[in-house]
């Protein structure tokens, strides 16, 4: 089963580009930039990777993202994930950017997804993956923020496919983001937020995601299985949902198998996704093989969790008919 996985062409859909910054990188990074870093060895940094909720992740995920500076710096962290993504069969991508964890520290927009960019090129040229990626902005930091960050995006619209919603959820609700993410569907971006695992005001935040912003995908949103009213909207609006075992393992403590069966069983479009994989220690096919590990999944039920992602994906009708 596992060989049959690593071979499966397949999509990544909930991957932040932050989240795949290696510990060797980020070492090797720090040399370059001449940044003092706490730990003094890979051992030591990775030693630290010891996260129990969100806060505790986010915590170290964003002192790693200090090593990033130039744009060259920016193009290896996306070029080696696609790298990655070739290894395990990935064929399409899109990925997430934290922009706003980048400006804060001085470092331009156009820095980052210029390179972004360049590497999303070499990859689709060299590589054959394909991607598009996805503007998140951080729901911890103000609207106004936001908003300024979307008005910074629309001179490379055409390298973003649309913008989501990260970061700290607790007392963030997607409300807050409401005028931004109207904005942004006017400009032509495809939406989604995340909705992490079991977080406080969880089931208002995706009602609200669902009815107020009119989300075309939710991140995470395991919870909407909580409520016969949620469910019922996610399966009548044929939503995605881009779930990760392994991350929902270190930050709320279980792989989420059972709520992705129950997914399967009402056809819901649950996708499985790698979240942070250089944090969480699992890229794609390591999330799969948790849920063969952990949940015994069928042939079956990973084949259909693989098409669920190529069709909730934002490629056009007519390239998806290349995938599926
Ligand atoms: C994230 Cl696991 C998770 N949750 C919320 N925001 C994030 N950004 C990067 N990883
Ligand atoms: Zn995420």
């Amino acid at each position: 089963m596992k060989e049959y996985i690593a071979n499966l062409p397949k999509a990544e859909l909930h991957v932040h580009l932050e989240g795949t910054l290696e510990p060797e990188h980020i070492f090797e990074l720090a040399q370059r930039n001449h940044i003092e870093l706490e730990y003094q060895s890979i051992d030591e940094l990775i030693a630290a990777y010891d996260f129990y909720d969100l806060p505790s992740f986010l915590k170290i995920y964003y002192a790693g993202m200090h090593v990033l500076q130039t744009e060259q710096d920016f193009y290896e962290l996306a070029w080696r994930y696609f790298e990655k993504a070739k290894q395990q069969n990935i064929v399409y991508v899109e990925p997430f950017f934290d922009p706003q964890g980048h400006t804060t520290r001085g470092i331009a927009f156009e820095t980052v997804i210029t390179g972004i960019h360049r590497a999303q090129i070499d990859a689709e040229e060299k590589l054959g993956i394909k991607s598009n990626l996805i503007l998140c902005f951080l729901r911890d930091m103000s609207a106004e923020s936001a908003m300024e960050h979307l008005q910074m995006s629309l001179p490379f619209k055409d390298w973003i496919i649309g913008v989501g919603l990260d970061s700290d959820e607790k007392d963030n609700p997607p409300s807050k983001f409401a005028e931004v993410f109207a904005r942004a569907r006017q400009e032509g971006y495809k939406l989604t937020m995340h909705c992490d695992v079991h977080q406080k005001d969880i089931h208002d935040h995706i009602r609200e995601c669902i009815e107020l912003i009119d989300v075309d995908r939710i991140d995470h949103g395991i919870n909407c299985l909580d409520q016969a009213e949620l469910t019922k909207a996610v399966k009548d609006k044929n939503l995605g949902l881009t779930i990760c075992p392994v991350s929902n393992q270190f930050v709320c403590q279980t792989y989420t198998t059972d709520e992705i069966r129950t997914m399967l069983t009402l056809g819901l479009k649950a996708t499985i996704n790698s979240d942070d994989p250089a944090y969480f220690r699992a890229y794609l096919n390591e999330n799969f093989f948790a849920l063969i590990d952990e949940g015994g999944f069928t042939k079956q039920e990973i084949d259909q969790l693989v098409i669920n992602s190529f069709e909730v994906s934002w490629l056009e009708d007519r390239e998806k008919l290349i995938y599926i």
